[in-house]
Formats: structure tokens, C-alpha cells, sequence
């Protein structure tokens, strides 16, 4: 198949999945077209199946905000027709979806009928698609996609119970490649980081509100108190100045290190023993998967899909959104007892693997020919 792909080209979740599956794509042997505003963070290798065509945003004096919507659904209609693709593929309803009914409406005038799946990834449905300003256009594009894909059971209901959508969802996870996330031999770096054994807590994420990075800090400072341990804090956004100030107030800053962005997360993983999630939402929570599937249980909250991936008292646990003493708690019940820690770990694996790209990706396949065939 001939396949376009949309996603924002950063290393937020739904940018991640889009580049990863593209990527997974051009391997079996389809032709993955990508069309962004910039070279997705994750599209670092050359395949003669991969393709990256550059949306250029005009801008003028008389805009306040430059109109990339307009700018994608043209080049959409540009790349459609010259590389004649079989389906779009869009990640993340806002405004790729509404971008995408455009290029279509365009397109048939042409004589060109394009079918196009949307895929729901999160907060495109729990926060942004709710505000008034963008529900009545994220609902029209939904309801107008050929096929629409959620991440997970939870964010598919979300979907139903927050828009008024007359199609079918049908629910396709995120996914892992084993290859690059798995346990690396990574001594030195744990030596250097834990010199005296210490245990290692990991976070990763874009700080922001909605991933509750101060809950981290309060938990660690809890964890610390019982079990010799130390923090990795790994991404940046508008949390993370308020977590450095409140480790100093906590008296833990030394025992916590922010490493900023990191392309080799699975190296970091590596030397992981525990991965904190206390999100107030999240559709799947794929960077819990990556440390699962280097073997690192997760302590995460029971928010959204998370109970999908994370299987409470087996691969870690789960607590209420906000129960800080309760994330605590049961860190330490894990991180205290070494044979638990180790079957605790195992079991993560375990999960994780039921994930693995090559059980995920036929899914995708045969959902593009269901969606190119009844359209
Ligand atoms: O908020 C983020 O972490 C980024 C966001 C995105 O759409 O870029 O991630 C969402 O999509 C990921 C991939 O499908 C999911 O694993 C994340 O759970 C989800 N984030 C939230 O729902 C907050």
C-alpha cells in the first residue's frame, strides 16, 4: 500500500507511535509517505520505502495565525495525487483530522476518492477536543473519517461519552518494538548514577500539568526516606522548574538528577528499578510501556487506559490520582524485598511483550484494507 501519514513531528506520544509505525511500514515492504511541518524526531534512518514531504506555512503581516491547516490539507492534495497513496493516516484529531476531510472534499474534484483513518491518542479527546472552540469541528471530523482507531477500551468510551460519534472506533494499542526496548547491559551508567546501590526511580515525560511530575517528586521524597534511592527525571516542558524548586524544598534535590530530552531512552531504562507515572489522564501511557519493556515495573495512577497496560499487584501497581502516600507505599513494598523486586520485574516484561510491534502492526494492515475496501 501507498500510505500518507500525519502527525505532529515532535516527541509527544501520538508523534512517537505515528513515526515508529511508518518506519514499521516501510519495513514490510509499503511506501510510508509522512507530511509534517518538520522531519518527525523519530524518522532517523533511510529506507527507499520512507518519504518526508515538508508542509511550508506561508505567513503574511495581516495573519496574527499563520493557517497550517490550510497549508496541510493543500499539501495533502499535492502529495495524494502525485504519489498517488491508497489512504491517509492521521494521528492526533486536532486539526489533522479536519485537515484531512479538506484534502478529501479537494481531491473528489479531481476524481480522486481518498479514504482517511484518524487516530485518537489522548488529550486530542480528554482536554483539547472538549474545548468549545474546537468540539464542534473535532466531532464533524470524526463522524467524516473513513476509520477511526483509539489507543485504548478507555479512550474509545471517552470518545462516545464526550462527542456525539455515530461511526465505530475500533481500538488498536500502542506498541513496542522489543528490539530497541529491552534490557541493556549498562553497568557503568548505574555505577555512575547509584554508586552505593542505590535503588533507581525513573520518570519520563513532557512536564506537563496533566502528567503530575510534582506528584513524583513528593513520592520519591517519601521512598527516600525508607530505601536508599535516587531519581532520574528525563524530558522538559512547563513542570519542571517547579519540581527543581520543590526537590530543594523537600531537602531531596541531591539525590535527583533531571537529564532534560533524551533520544537513548531505553539506555536510562536500562538501569532502571521502578518507573513513576502519576498521570491525572492518559489514554495508554506508552512511555510506561517502554520501561516495561526493560523490564521496570511501574508504580502509575489508575487513570484512563493505564489499567489496560499496568496489571495492579502483578507488574506494579495502582493508585488514585493524587495519592501521593499510597504511590509511596507501594513503591517501597516493591523496591524492599529483592526477590519480589525481580518477579515484580519479570512480570512487567511479561506484559509488555503482549504489545510487541509485530502483534500490533497486521492489525493496522488489515484495518487500512477493510477501510480502502468498503470506501
Ligand atoms: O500528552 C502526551 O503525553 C502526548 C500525547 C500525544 O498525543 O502526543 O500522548 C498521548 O498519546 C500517547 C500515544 O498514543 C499515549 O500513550 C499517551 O497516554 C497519551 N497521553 C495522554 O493521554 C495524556
Amino acid at each position: 500500500m501507498k500510505i500518507g501519514i500525519v502527525c505532529y513531528p515532535t516527541f509527544g506520544g501520538s508523534g512517537v507511535v505515528a513515526t515508529e509505525l511508518g518506519k514499521a511500514l516501510a519495513d514490510h515492504g509499503h511506501q510510508v509517505h509522512f507530511v509534517t511541518y518538520n522531519q518527525p524526531a523519530r524518522l532517523d534512518l533511510f529506507s527507499e520505502n520512507l518519504f518526508y514531504h515538508e508542509v511550508a506555512v506561508a505567513n503574511y503581516p495581516l495573519f496574527d495565525f499563520p493557517p497550517y491547516e490550510l497549508a496541510l490539507a493543500s499539501r495533502l492534495v499535492d502529495v495524494v495525487r502525485f504519489e498517488k497513496l491508497d489512504v491517509l493516516h492521521v494521528h492526533y484529531a486536532i486539526p489533522h483530522a479536519s485537515a484531512a476531510y479538506m484534502a478529501k472534499q479537494i481531491l473528489a474534484t479531481y476524481g480522486i476518492n481518498i479514504p482517511f483513518v484518524t487516530t485518537l491518542h489522548g488529550t486530542d479527546i480528554t482536554l483539547v477536543g472538549q474545548e468549545r472552540t474546537y468540539k464542534p469541528a473535532v466531532t464533524f471530523s470524526i463522524n467524516e473519517s473513513d476509520g477511526v482507531t483509539a489507543v485504548s477500551e478507555h479512550l474509545r468510551a471517552d470518545t462516545y461519552k464526550f462527542f456525539e460519534i455515530k461511526n465505530d472506533i475500533k481500538v488498536i494499542p500502542n506498541f513496542i518494538d522489543l528490539n530497541r526496548f529491552s534490557l541493556k547491559a549498562k553497568d557503568h551508567f548505574r555505577k555512575a548514577i547509584a554508586p552505593n546501590g542505590e535503588k533507581i526511580l525513573v520518570h519520563t515525560s513532557n512536564f506537563r500539568k496533566v502528567k503530575r511530575t510534582e506528584d513524583v517528586i513528593k513520592i520519591f521524597a517519601h521512598v527516600v526516606k525508607q530505601i536508599p534511592a535516587k531519581l532520574l527525571m528525563v524530558g522538559d516542558g512547563g513542570e519542571r522548574s517547579g519540581c527543581e524548586q520543590l526537590a530543594r524544598d523537600l531537602g531531596v534535590s541531591d539525590q535527583i538528577r533531571f537529564l532534560g530530552k533524551q533520544d537513548a531512552i531505553e539506555e536510562i531504562l536500562s538501569v532502571a528499578d521502578l518507573f513513576l507515572m502519576p498521570s491525572q489522564s492518559e489514554s495508554f501511557g506508552l512511555a510506561a510501556l517502554e520501561a516495561m519493556a526493560c523490564k521496570v515495573p511501574v508504580i502509575s495512577s489508575n487513570a484512563g487506559g493505564l489499567p489496560e497496560l499496568n496489571i495492579d499487584g502483578e507488574t506494579g501497581f495502582l493508585r488514585d490520582v493524587g495519592d501521593v502516600d499510597g504511590m509511596a507505599e507501594s513503591a517501597i513494598y516493591i523496591l524492599q524485598n529483592e526477590e519480589r523486586l525481580n518477579s515484580f520485574k519479570d512480570k512487567a516484561l511479561s506484559r509488555a511483550k503482549v504489545f510487541d510491534l509485530k502483534n500490533i502492526l497486521p492489525e493496522y494492515e488489515n484495518y487500512y484494507k477493510e477501510v480502502i475496501e468498503r470506501s
